[in-house]
């Protein structure tokens, strides 16, 4: 079992198959967002699930309809999980989860970069709360901050927590593991390394038995 969620955040389409490819046996999922969607259509998503179940990172943050919408495509295309906007609230939450059939969602509780504190943050808790009373997977929550990723362990009940910021944020896979995230989610680290293959076996051997 592997703790490791690649982000996959390339533009080339046929560079992002090779990494998939060389990368899946050290991996989770592969999380794939806006930059590799909007470059090489949603197809992608399928072609991907050959290699890795994917993660579509699409942060949805809409009315409940569009919500719909936009997590029954990623449905239609094979994607194994997405990840929504909690800040949107409960009605569009329960979209998502209502339209998502098998597919796992995730809401983000607290984003990992600085600007996080300006608005997001104190409203993390509440965002919690609403995901676990929804039903939903799970939840984003940051690397780059290992005290919050405590809390929101210890409010986050069984809802699984992933975790982004390891690596090129300044955040340490083993800590966040340690902090409670159940899995890492890594993008420059892994995809921007010479051999993406032996980066992606380290970050797998760094938390394998955490
Ligand atoms: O709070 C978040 N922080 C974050 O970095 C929520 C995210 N979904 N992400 C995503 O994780 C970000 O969009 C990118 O795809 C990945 C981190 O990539 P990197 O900093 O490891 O390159």
């Amino acid at each position: 079992m592997s703790r490791v969620i690649l982000a996959l955040d390339v533009t080339d389409m046929d560079k992002a198959k090779k990494i998939a490819k060389e990368t899946s046996e050290y991996l989770h999922a592969i999380k794939i967002g806006w930059p590799l969607v909007l470059s090489a259509g949603m197809k992608i998503v399928s072609e991907l699930s050959k290699y890795s179940p994917i993660i579509c990172d699409f942060k949805v943050a809409d009315i409940p309809n569009t919500t719909k919408l936009i997590v029954e495509q990623a449905k239609r295309y094979g994607a194994s999980g997405i990840i929504v906007h909690g800040f949107v609230g409960h009605d569009s939450l329960h979209a998502a989860i209502e339209a998502s059939g098998n597919m796992k969602v995730y809401v983000v509780a607290e984003m990992s970069h600085p600007g996080a504190l300006d608005f997001m943050q104190v409203h993390t808790e509440k965002i919690v709360e609403m995901a676990k009373k929804e039903g939903a997977t799970g939840l984003i929550a940051p690397a780059t901050r290992p005290e919050r990723l405590r809390k929101i362990r210890e409010l986050a009940g069984n809802l699984e927590i992933l975790s982004p910021g390891v690596g090129a944020q300044g955040g340490s896979a083993k800590k966040a593991i340690e902090s409670g995230a159940d899995y890492i989610i890594v993008g420059r680290s892994i995809y921007n390394q010479e051999n993406p293959k032996e980066a992606a076996r380290r970050f797998y051997e760094e938390t394998k038995s955490l």
